[in-house]
């Protein structure tokens, strides 16, 4: 038995207090592909607020909203063209109103999703830095730098975007501007006063609309140290990530997060904040800090097998984080980026010693998603059965949990998209190489029939597939054995056993299957193998898949009360 950690706090999700974010099961919302309330194909915020009842339902605690502001969707809402307005196509700052006073009736709280690190290229400041000249106040919200060679034809450096392809833009005038992500998507100066001001107002404005928190992109990206010499992107490949690198992670950056923290801590309650921050494990800690935003987003378990021991490691080493920050821990399967986890686990192991480098378990669906899904043949049934005893084991972990919407039907990724209906940046600009993220965005099915599966009146944007209709919400509401069914009863007991963050585990005795006890004797325990294995004593609560024999079978978690 080893104690991994011992805090006295009880949170309780549902009530009001400081401390609901602690250990809440938050959903993520990607709006567009939720539910389309007018018919013209494209989800939209009354068809949110129609859903809540579901949300209810369901039993989560938080809402996550992917970005609902004015965009012209090069990527998917993460361009955005005005911080403190609605998109029209999605509904009016109205409906955006009448969403928060749906959810906060219904006791859940709402995280809206804030784009820091670049606005779209169609923001009036973007604009106006375009109209102005080279050197001018408008340029300097942005990172406009002279292009090499004749007239300033090269760019000022060679570096690489996130999404493939150069992050140099030229705009004629022998300047060039810089983008971490698409040529729509110019990063923003965070050295500039104006920016800084800016986004405490954007803060104030959704905290004033009684949004409860924010889910920060990018978070590890805003600061930046260009001096009049650009490195090379070898030379930036080269430095490592500790503080200084001219681009990502920078100490400087959490300046800019006590400054926001002033703001967050102004509310009754604070508002909360997670950072999206794809930094080295040991440096997470800073991001969740009290002084800065407050939790950070770990990504551990969705670049890993589905394998006993990965997951051990991942979970002590992360409750060990959380302690050092004084934050909670977060857990993610699933997200609007990577491929759904189902379909991940659905996948043959990448061999022995699998677990860390770059070839993680994602990048191998992703690489699967370039064949179109074809080879290696998907084990659909086995990749959602490890998927909901994955989803178990997370849910009984302390910490909180980020659920993608989705994957409480056991929804699969969408592998075979045809290329003319895809929308995602990284498709675009990554010919032969990546066919992006849009097979886990394909908008959700509500019921069996209908154009787009109840989604709306008119057929989804991109298209679903005909097994979207056995996963509907109408095929699945009511059936005992649905993941639909298993999401309801695990978040329910979840509110009723939610305890202490703390966990102990509990030896079994065999390398795949591990187990761990919650204070007030909440137990979970996952075989990973594929024998069924005895349960330790105590009451069957739930299973991710039926018992054989009384014994727990492969792929599947149980939780007891001791
Ligand atoms: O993602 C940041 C990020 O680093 C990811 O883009 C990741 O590298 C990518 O998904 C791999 O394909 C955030 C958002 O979650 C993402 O949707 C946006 O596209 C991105 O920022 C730019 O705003």
């Amino acid at each position: 038995m080893t104690e991994v950690i011992e805090t006295d706090l009880i949170p309780d999700a549902t009530s009001r207090d400081a401390n609901w974010w602690r250990q809440a099961a938050v959903y993520q919302i990607y709006p567009r592909a939720f539910a389309d309330s007018n018919g013209d194909g494209m989800g939209d915020l009354p068809g949110i607020t129609s859903r809540v009842p579901y949300l209810s339902d369901l039993g989560i605690d938080a809402v996550w909203l992917s970005p609902f502001y004015p965009s012209a969707l090069a990527d998917g809402g993460y361009d955005v063209d005005d911080y403190r307005d609605v998109d029209p196509r999605l509904g009016t700052l109205e409906d955006f109103d009448a969403l928060v006073a749906a959810l906060h009736a219904a006791g859940i709280k709402l995280i809206v999703d804030l784009v820091p690190n670049h606005t779209s290229d169609r923001h009036a400041w973007f604009r106006e830095a375009l109209a102005s000249p080279k050197g001018s106040p408008a340029r300097d919200r942005y990172i406009f730098r002279d292009g090499k060679g004749p007239r300033g034809s090269e760019p000022p450096a060679d570096w690489t975007s996130v999404f493939g392809g150069p992050a140099w833009e030229p705009v004629g005038d022998g300047q060039w501007y810089m983008h971490h992500f698409a040529v729509q998507q110019p990063d923003l100066n965070w050295n500039n006063p104006e920016v800084r001001a800016d986004f405490l107002h954007t803060l104030r404005f959704w905290s004033d609309r009684g949004v409860d928190g924010f889910r920060v992109d990018v978070a590890h990206g805003l600061a930046k140290n260009l001096g009049a010499e650009l490195p090379s992107q070898a030379e930036l490949d080269a430095t490592p990530k500790d503080g200084d690198h001219p681009l990502w992670d920078r100490d400087d950056v959490h300046d800019i997060y006590a400054d926001w923290r002033k703001v967050f801590d102004s509310y009754d309650p604070p508002r909360t904040a997670v950072a999206e921050a794809w930094v080295a494990a040991h440096r997470r800690a800073r991001y969740a800090s009290a002084h800065g935003l407050g939790q950070a987003f770990n990504f551990d378990l969705l670049e890993a097998d589905f394998d006993a021991e990965q997951f051990r490691e991942i979970i002590t080493f992360n409750l060990g984080l959380a302690e050092e920050s004084g934050s909670s821990t977060t857990w993610v399967f699933s997200n609007h980026d990577v491929v759904r986890h189902a379909t991940r686990y659905g996948l043959p192991p990448r061999g022995p010693g699998a677990g860390g480098g770059d070839h993680t378990a994602e990048k191998q669906g992703r690489q699967w998603l370039l064949a179109r899904g074809a080879e290696p043949v998907l084990e659909r049934e086995l990749g959602l059965r490890r998927a909901r005893a994955a989803t178990l084991l997370e849910l009984a972990l302390p910490g909180s949990s980020y659920l993608y919407q989705g994957e409480e039907l056991g929804l699969h990724e969408v592998p075979d998209l045809p290329d003319e209906v895809r929308q995602d940046p990284t498709f675009f600009r990554n010919p032969g190489v990546d066919v992006g993220r849009d097979g886990c965005r394909v908008p959700l099915p509500w019921t069996r029939e209908g154009v787009s599966f109840g989604f709306g009146d008119a057929p989804a944007d991109l298209p679903q597939p005909a097994w979207f209709a056995d996963h509907a919400v109408e095929a699945e509401d009511g059936d005992p054995a649905s993941t639909l069914t298993l999401y309801r009863r695990a978040l329910a007991l979840r509110h009723e056993l939610q305890t202490a963050e703390s966990l102990t585990w509990i030896e079994s005795g065999r390398d795949d299957v591990l187990a761990f006890g919650r204070p007030g004797g909440w137990v979970s325990v996952t075989n990973f193998g594929t024998d069924p294995v005895d349960l330790p004593d105590g009451e069957v609560l739930l299973t991710s898949a039926p018992l054989e024999g009384g014994r727990l079978p492969g792929a599947t978690t149980a939780w007891l009360r001791a």
